[in-house]
């Protein structure tokens, strides 16, 4: 069946809910805001799940739901969907660091997390 505009949203925005989740602890951790969770290679694979299940939620038909933050120019542009490749790289070499428990890795690798996170909105949310 079709998906609701509503439930596309939500869908859209519960993966968003859930890549802040499992990032936000690694990325505190990264400014030295928090302990790296005990989870953080689990959590880094959740984010490399996430990228790759991402841009189901901007198909093709979900250009214009209501209430929604992305803007009109992502649906036209090949850099958006760049930016969840980037995301699922730079999450994997984060899953990598988190694994081998090198912690200047992990640092490093949030680094280029942020950065694809930092991308897409720059570019791609509204204000
Ligand atoms: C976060 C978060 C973002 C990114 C971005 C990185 O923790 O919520 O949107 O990192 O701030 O620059």
């Amino acid at each position: 069946a079709q998906q609701k505009p509503d439930e596309a949203l939500k869908m859209r925005q519960g993966l968003f809910q859930a890549v802040k989740m499992n990032f936000g602890p690694i990325g505190a951790f990264a400014q030295g805001k928090g302990d790296l969770p005990a989870d953080a290679a689990a959590k880094a694979e959740n984010l490399v799940a996430l990228a790759k299940i991402l841009p189901m939620a901007f198909a093709k038909g979900t250009e214009n739901l209501p209430h929604s933050d992305t803007k009109a120019e992502a649906f036209t542009s090949a850099d958006f969907l760049k930016g969840f490749t980037m995301l699922e790289e730079a999450s994997a070499k984060l899953a990598v660091a988190a694994k081998a428990g090198d912690a200047d890795g992990i640092k490093a690798a949030v680094g280029g997390v942020g950065k694809a996170c930092k991308g897409c909105h720059d570019n791609f949310r509204k204000d």
